[in-house]
């Protein structure tokens, strides 16, 4: 990813997507690397004039159409470049909302790099992180918040995450706000008849009214409020812990958890020394799943760091899973852990396909209630696999739907700190009117600003008022050629 203000270094500040707005940018769109195709996308004014000078003839291109082109050289026949698919989307009707043009070239990292070379030879200019669609919101082909939505569905690493953003990109939170937006502006126009008509008895609006049209609005700000936590979980998944003495195999059952070798394994004690954190798509809610640094005295100063980060991983986890070869090495880790996490905890009694031994957990001793669920698992077999995953799943249900909420894909969700600070000035403005009118305790129109200031939160979220501020804050973390 480019650095928008680093892409501007040594070109002096003005160069900003704002100020070179009407030039034409190119960019690769495909992730670098081996690949069969790659995508160089071309937007702006000159986009047909400079395409012609690498062998786009826009006149054969029925628009919309993927066209087989041979590309060579700016203004070079004589020295190929690729023989590519190239599609002509003329304005308003592309991505952008300028002339578009398309290059489906051979992929790797030759090709597209030199396409793109010739087409800035040309006269184009390398686009910034995320301004095509930054283009694309300028020319109202999409909202702020669907733009965001673009971000969220490339950066998705999860099934939830994947499902909110088409959800988002559908439009959904741009319609709540939307509605929220003409209820914020309704009141302020009640509260504008009752300060034009102060000579009428009480005003020309019932008092109540103009509070019960508040609250209402205050509710709905609250319940959309209400799905940060689940939304973060969402995104950041839930974060379970493995963790035990060392040598038990915590390692190894990450590893089968994930279905890839991610951490090293090792029969010598004390291998894993820092912590490893992956996320595993999972449902309702993504794991973040973390091997850990086995837990015991020792003398080694470097071990002691990673134990240290181990117990501070516990202190922070939704889920701890406690691993050990027998019942009693889990009900030790688990009086041990206990005194670090409030968090549940869910026994692993790792190896079951060596370590023989049967267990009796009703007979077990009480130290083994600390878990909410035990379950023998082998990591290199792969038994209790899914039983863990139940678990895990089970106890999220039970502990964490209660705190934080269902996870609702379908409904418009706050993904975005942005999102949560604009919600929560829209809240806090109505609740000051909300005072300030209750008690007369300020004269109408002074109350009515905090309306105004509410509808202002609201439409800067959406992109409707300041929106240059707002854009560079968005766009800076987008990739280059979206
Ligand atoms: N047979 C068998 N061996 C296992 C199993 N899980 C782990 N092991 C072995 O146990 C040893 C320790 O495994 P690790 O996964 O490195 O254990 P750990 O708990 O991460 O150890 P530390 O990082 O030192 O705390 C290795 O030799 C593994 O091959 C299992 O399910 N079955
Ligand atoms: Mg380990």
């Amino acid at each position: 990813m480019v650095d928008r203000e680093r892409a501007g270094q040594g070109q002096g500040d003005e160069l900003t997507s704002a100020t070179l707005r009407g030039d034409t940018i190119v960019a690769i769109a495909t992730a670098p690397g081996r690949s069969a195709v790659a995508i160089v996308r071309l937007s702006g004014p000159q986009a047909e004039a400079i395409a012609a000078r690498v062998g786009v003839s826009v006149a054969r291109c029925a628009p919309r159409v993927a066209t087989r082109t041979r590309l060579h050289a700016c203004d070079d026949p004589a020295v190929p470049l690729d023989d590519a698919l190239v599609t002509h989307f003329p304005a308003p009707h592309s991505y952008t909302g300028e002339t578009v043009i398309e290059f489906a070239t051979h992929g790797g990292s030759i090709v597209p790099t030199a396409v793109c070379a010739a087409l800035v030879h040309a006269g184009a200019r390398q686009a910034l992180p995320g301004e095509f669609t930054e283009r694309a919101v300028l020319a109202g082909k999409l909202d702020l918040l669907r733009a965001e939505a673009v971000a969220d569905l490339i950066d998705a690493r999860s099934t939830a995450t994947h499902r909110a953003a088409l959800t988002q990109l559908d439009g959904a939170l741009s319609r709540a706000l939307d509605a929220l937006r003409t209820a914020v502006i309704e009141l302020d126009a009640l509260l504008a008849y009752d300060i034009d008509f102060p000579e009428e008895d009480g005003g020309p609006v019932p008092r109540a009214r103009i509070t019960t049209a508040c609250d209402a609005l205050v509710e709905r700000l609250e319940a959309l409020l209400a799905t940060v936590p689940a939304a973060v979980l969402g995104r950041d998944g839930v974060t379970v812990v493995l963790a035990g003495a060392p040598n038990v195999g915590k390692s190894s059952l990450l590893n089968a958890l994930v279905g890839e070798l991610r951490v090293i394994v090792s029969d010598v004690p004390g291998t894993t020394r820092d912590a490893v954190e992956v996320l595993l798509d999972h449902e309702p809610w993504p794991l973040r799943l973390v091997d850990t640094a086995g837990l015991r005295e020792t003398q080694d100063p470097l071990e002691r760091l990673g134990i240290e980060v181990s117990e501070r991983y516990v202190a922070s986890a939704h889920v701890v899973v406690v691993c050990g070869e027998t019942p009693a090495a889990l009900a030790a880790a688990a009086t041990e852990i206990r005194g670090r996490s409030a968090a549940p905890m869910i026994g692993a009694l790792t190896k079951r396909d060596i370590v023989t031994n049967s267990y009796d957990i009703a007979n077990a001793g009480s130290h083994l209630a600390h878990f909410a669920h035990i379950v023998p698992v082998s990591a290199h077999t792969g038994d209790g696999r899914s039983a863990l995953l139940a678990a895990i799943t089970a106890v999220m249900r039970a502990q964490l739907e209660e705190r934080t909420g269902v996870l609702n894909t379908n409904t418009p969700l706050l993904t975005r700190a942005r999102h949560q600070s604009a919600i929560t000035t829209a809240r806090d403005e109505l609740l000051a009117f909300r005072t300030a009118w209750a008690d007369g305790a300020l004269p109408a129109p002074v109350a009515a600003s905090h309306v105004r200031a509410a509808a202002h939160a609201l439409e800067e979220l959406v992109g409707a008022v300041d929106i240059e501020d707002v854009l560079a804050k968005v766009f800076s973390s987008f990739c280059v050629g979206k």
